[in-house]
């Protein structure tokens, strides 16, 4: 082709694309070569001309490698214009993203800004994004009638938690491993219907979650990830909301636990604005992202009693914390004792542990009980946890009376998902069945 042919469909190009680059690829010209065919032509009014803005040219740019994607979009300002020029299904959840703005000299030696912004997305898994449906608002009604007797049951640290281990074999590629035991919930669950409607009281103990992924502590091992909605669930269908609905009566709280906490601190270390957001209809009510809302334990009226390291005091005499005190077998009970002026009950250290001790106070000596009902987690090493690969923790809930001015504390160890109440030997029913009947999800 000769020469003056080039420069004719140089120009003719550049008239088109308004780009040296762009016609240098076109025609695959090294961009000084379209420069110097264009003037060549001795047609400066092309170049000189103010026309060929960079206008808003958006280009995208999407990089996929299995379940990963990077997307880069020029002249776009926003993750979110990104995102929908993108139009990627819902399913990709943007990890982290960089906005950048730069000047540059266009040919006419005006500045212009340019624009990119680049996200990282990973694919969810379905279970992450199908919505769940919602359940029943309940609210608790006082019985009219007060028995003589008043029962408080005690529910220690259940840890609710998974592990999605990858399974072929299994159904959507990988099997949930809860971290909470099942079956010796389930017969906490008995024991809460066996003790009928003198049971007045249900005292949550904290750690009720786990909360692994939000650690800002530890270091979160994969398999533990995407897994708060599952947990939560489970929490709220397979132990909340029945105890709600064996108890429609009683007083339900929550203590916050070290491991609730877990979300408060992930908030404010990696992104306090979101720290008291609050919907804006009223600016009241409870934070957006905290165990009250992502619990709905408004919805069955339990009262959460936070932060970390408040008491609900029982009856007047029982002051029942999360506990921060973890010792060897039977001696947290007798640090908890060495201090005290009230009878005690904590969860925290995962191990059954009663003891009592007399006090002088000015009306005589009186008797003050420090209890630990143990944990429902698993204690097989499941959770994770700090210090070796031998596990010293038993199961158990625990049970107080209280008759005139009588209290009676009273523990009742769980093993192997077998409790034994008032005589009655109790097997929790853990199997995947229920828990799909209780939850609604499929593991
Ligand atoms: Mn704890």
């Amino acid at each position: 082709m000769k020469d003056e042919d080039i420069a004719d469909k140089v120009r003719r190009l550049y008239e088109k694309l308004g780009s040296i680059r762009a016609v240098g690829r076109a025609l695959d010209l090294a961009p000084s070569s379209v420069h110097y065919h264009l003037n060549k032509k001795k047609d400066r009014t092309l170049l000189d001309a103010p026309a060929p803005k960079p206008k808003a040219r958006r280009k995208v740019d999407i990089k996929r490698e299995g379940d990963s994607a990077i997307v880069t979009g020029r002249g776009i300002r926003t993750l979110e214009d990104l995102l929908d020029a993108a139009n990627l299904d819902r399913s990709w959840v943007c990890f982290k993203h960089h906005l950048n703005a730069w000047q540059a000299l266009a040919k006419d030696s005006e500045i212009v800004q340019l624009h990119q912004v680049k996200a990282y997305l990973e694919r969810a898994p379905d279970f992450f994004i199908d919505p769940i449906q919602p359940l029943k608002q309940y609210r608790r009604t006082p019985l009219s009638v007060k028995p003589t007797n008043k029962s408080a049951l005690i529910i220690p640290d259940s840890q609710h938690g998974f592990r999605r281990i990858e399974d072929p074999s299994a159904e959507n590629g990988y099997r949930w491993e809860p971290l909470h035991d099942r079956a010796a919930i389930d017969c906490v669950l008995q024991i809460a219907d066996m003790m009928g409607p003198e049971l007045d009281t249900i005292v949550l103990l904290g750690d009720m979650l786990d909360l692994a992924p939000w650690s800002t502590r530890w270091t979160t091992d994969p398999s533990l990830r995407f897994t708060t909605n599952y947990s939560c669930r489970e929490l709220y269908a397979g132990l909340l909301l029945p105890l709600r609905e064996i108890c429609p009566h009683a007083e339900i709280i929550l203590l916050e636990g070290n491991h609730e906490l877990r979300i408060n601190k992930a908030i404010l270390e990696k992104l306090d604005e979101a720290h008291g957001l609050r919907s804006a209809d009223t600016l009241s009510g409870n934070e957006i992202l905290s165990v009250q809302s992502i619990l709905a334990l408004d919805s069955l009226d339990i009262k959460y009693v936070g932060p970390y390291g408040a008491a609900f005091w029982l009856y007047d005499e029982i002051r029942i914390q999360h506990g921060s005190k973890a010792r060897p077998a039977g001696e947290t009970a007798s640090a908890y004792l060495r201090s005290a002026t009230s009878s005690r009950i904590w969860g925290h250290v995962h191990r059954l542990e009663m003891a009592q001790k007399k006090i002088q106070t000015k009306d005589g000596p009186k008797l003050i009980t420090a209890a630990s009902p143990g944990c429902l987690c698993r204690t097989d090493g499941g959770v994770p946890h700090a210090g070796g690969d031998f596990l010293d923790w038993q199961q158990g809930v625990g049970i107080v009376y209280s008759s005139g001015d009588r209290v009676s504390v009273q523990l009742v160890p769980i093993e192997d998902g077998v409790a034994i109440f008032n005589g009655y030997t109790i097997r929790g029913d853990g199997s995947v069945e229920t828990t799909t009947r209780r939850t609604g999800l499929k593991f």
